[in-house]
């Protein structure tokens, strides 16, 4: 694009660091476009925001359906609001059949924070592909630092795949669970335990005590199997308050030791690098008149029941 284009995001930047809502909104719709003519904009953006990236504590919210977790970001929020930091919300639905109701689930879930000037939320609906998860969530992350959030919640429904590939995005990956009758780790995908950071065994009000404390108890040993530091395992109620000031506290601790330290941000960095050259390599390949022909006529063959979607994705690559 020409330069005033360029002109436009340079003031689209600015308009984000200075914290305009309207602007913040804006760029979070562009970096998370799936348009590849929109990929030049984006670089711009986040190369004009850079210097104002980086800083926030980044917290993934995982668990199964129904769980909690928007209800817990709400309260979580509020807290954190009143404790003077400024508080983003993303909410991370890969699976758009869900999306409609479960983004209006989240923000009515979300009511006492959803009008504050200090908090941002948004419902980022992707398009599944994981790739684009990542991409989408850590520029859209870099947007929201740049606009001078500290705090930014990423919640993820409890579907394998987005929540691993959360965890790489965030500083601290929340595990929210219910106390169950001895089966606290089902419905909790295989690969996800071994990346938590911390469990809170929500709705302790509707539970009896001892239900909770074996909960609690469950899930402490299992993150003993399987880390060597110690597992920060909390129960608590998002309907009640109870373990909440607990769990602030943990998160402004850990705030403070982000601003000392920079190891996992620089680790996250270089992890970047890779994804940026794979979904680069990905759409040069895709995008290609030559491969979107290749491509149809092998959906072609697939359909007729020539060859098998294994076989076509052979013949792609050797003739792409
Ligand atoms: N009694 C009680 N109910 C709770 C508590 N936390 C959440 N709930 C209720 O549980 C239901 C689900 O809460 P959500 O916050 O929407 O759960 P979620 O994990 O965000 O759900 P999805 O976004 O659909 O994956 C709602 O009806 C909440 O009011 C709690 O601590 N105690
Ligand atoms: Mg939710």
């Amino acid at each position: 694009m020409g330069n005033s284009k360029r002109r436009d995001i340079k003031q689209l930047a600015s308009a984000v660091i200075s914290g305009d809502r309207t602007s913040v909104g804006q760029s979070l719709t562009l970096v998370e476009s799936t348009n590849p003519s929109d990929r030049e904009d984006v670089g711009q953006l986040l190369e004009s925001l850079s210097e104002h990236t980086g800083d926030s504590l980044r917290i993934g919210v995982t668990g199964i359906p129904g769980a909690g977790k928007s209800t817990l970001i709400n309260v979580l929020g509020k807290q954190l609001v009143e404790d003077g930091y400024k508080v983003a919300v993303l909410a991370v639905d890969p699976s758009s059949s869900k999306s409609g109701g479960s983004i209006l689930g989240d923000k009515t879930r979300m009511e006492d924070i959803a009008n504050l000037s200090e908090v941002f939320i948004r419902p980022s609906p992707t398009d599944g592909a994981s790739g684009g998860i990542t991409r989408a969530s850590r520029e859209s992350i870099a947007v929201l630092e740049a606009a001078g959030y500290d705090i930014v919640f990423l919640e993820t429904v409890g579907s394998g795949q987005s929540e691993l590939k959360a965890a790489d995005v965030v500083d601290i990956l929340v595990l929210v669970a219910i106390p169950g009758a001895g089966d606290e780790l089902q419905g909790i995908k295989r690969g996800i335990m071994e990346l938590v950071d911390m469990v809170l065994v929500n709705k302790v009000d509707i539970n009896p005590e001892a239900k909770v404390k074996a909960a609690v108890n469950d899930f402490v040993a299992a993150l003993h199997l399987l880390h060597t530091k110690d597992p920060v395992v909390l129960p608590v109620s998002a309907t009640t308050g109870t373990g909440i000031k607990e769990v602030v506290e943990v998160f402004t601790s850990q705030k403070a030791e982000l601003e000392n330290t920079t190891s996992k941000r620089t680790e996250q960095k270089v992890k970047s690098l890779g994804e940026l050259i794979e979904r680069t390599l990905l759409e040069e390949k895709l995008n290609s008149p030559e491969s979107q022909k290749l491509l149809k006529k092998l959906e072609g063959k697939i359909a007729a029941g020539e060859l098998t979607p294994t076989e076509a994705a052979q013949k792609f690559f050797e003739k792409s």
